[in-house]
């Protein structure tokens, strides 16, 4: 049976080489369909000897056997290939790194709040709050400002509905803070505040932070005492020199202006006084048994000195330009 092994010997090779799954079933055809090869060996069994017969049969199934179990291995073989591809080709690279949104910072004047917060914090005061939105008793009022004062008037205070107007000042969080707690009393006051007023040097809305320290022997000795010790710590510079100045507030007496040294010169720094007794009698509290001193200052200036910034607006005006540089 030479033209037997030779049919499956070409067979095998061809399954072999089959690229694909329609080549591998045409080459199938070619030997085991219809007019196949060894179909028509299987069909010539008749033209052999009767003796010869069954064992030519056998051998005949046999290869027909061995060709049906190759061409079974070899769909496998291409179909395990194609998964493979398919797997390479559409793999997840799990292990990428995701894009991220960025951290973002802090807004330059929220830095310096925090900072004074730390160091008020550190000599002990607390850091009260209150709203922006107040009635005239809080924001004017308790703090011994007369009817017919310039700072009530419509150029320089916001009214909303109901008589009531944007906070001018942080002092209303102080005011409510006395109304609600006995002394001893030793709190900052930070938050936003509102003036008409708009230009290089002035924004409609900014900062402040007031402080408040009331106790039965709080002295302007303390005053001088504990804002000195605050600006050479913010400006991390322990040969800074403070001045107090006569002033006048309606809240305070006496009052004075806080200056400190600043290269040949001095600069304003603050606002301060001892507690007007008027503003303790407006709370409850007993000015004859009472007192302490109370501060302002604008952190959005202190700022631009801490940063070397010229300009108030850049602060408001929400340029990433500017701003990343703080972060
Ligand atoms: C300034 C002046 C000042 C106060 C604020 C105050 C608050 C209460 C009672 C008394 Cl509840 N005084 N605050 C006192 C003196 C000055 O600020 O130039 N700020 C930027």
């Amino acid at each position: 049976m030479d033209e037997l092994d030779r049919i499956v010997t070409a067979a095998l090779a061809e399954f072999a080489a089959a690229a694909d799954p329609a080549a591998l079933e045409n080459s199938k055809a070619g030997y085991l369909g219809k007019a196949g090869a060894l179909t028509v060996l299987l069909k010539s069994l008749g033209k052999l000897p009767a003796a010869d017969r069954p064992a030519a049969g056998a051998a005949i199934n046999e290869a027909k056997v061995k060709l049906e179990s190759a061409l079974a291995a070899r769909r496998d073989a291409l179909a395990d290939a194609k998964l493979e591809r398919q797997l390479a080709s559409e793999a997840l690279d799990v292990s990428l790194p995701g894009r991220g949104r960025g951290i973002g910072g802090l807004h330059p004047i929220t830095q310096t709040l925090e900072r004074i917060e730390t160091l008020f914090r550190s000599l002990g005061f607390e850091v009260a709050d209150g709203p922006e939105i107040e009635d005239d008793f809080h924001n004017f009022t308790a703090l011994n400002t007369p009817e017919d004062h310039p700072a009530r008037s419509m150029h320089d205070t916001f009214y909303v509905e109901g008589g009531h107007v944007l906070r001018t000042h942080t002092s209303p969080i102080q005011v409510r803070y006395m109304e609600t707690h006995a002394p001893p009393i030793k709190i900052i006051a930070p938050g936003r505040v509102y003036r008409v007023d708009s230009d290089a040097t002035h924004s409609p809305m900014f900062h402040q932070v007031e402080g408040l320290w009331i106790g039965e022997d709080v002295s302007f000795a303390d005053l001088k005492g504990v804002f000195t010790e605050f600006l050479r710590n913010f400006f991390e510079r322990d040969d800074l020199e403070v001045r107090f100045r006569p002033s006048f507030f309606p809240f305070t007496e006496p009052s004075a202006e806080i200056d400190m040294s600043f290269g040949d010169g001095w600069l304003e720094i603050a606002g301060s006084g001892q507690v007007h007794p008027n503003v303790l009698k407006a709370v409850g509290i007993d000015p004859e048994k009472y007192q302490g001193f109370a501060f302002g200052m604008g952190p959005d200036r202190l700022t631009m000195l801490r940063y070397g910034v010229n300009d108030l607006r850049l602060f408001y005006e929400n340029d990433l330009r500017f701003l990343r540089q703080f972060a």
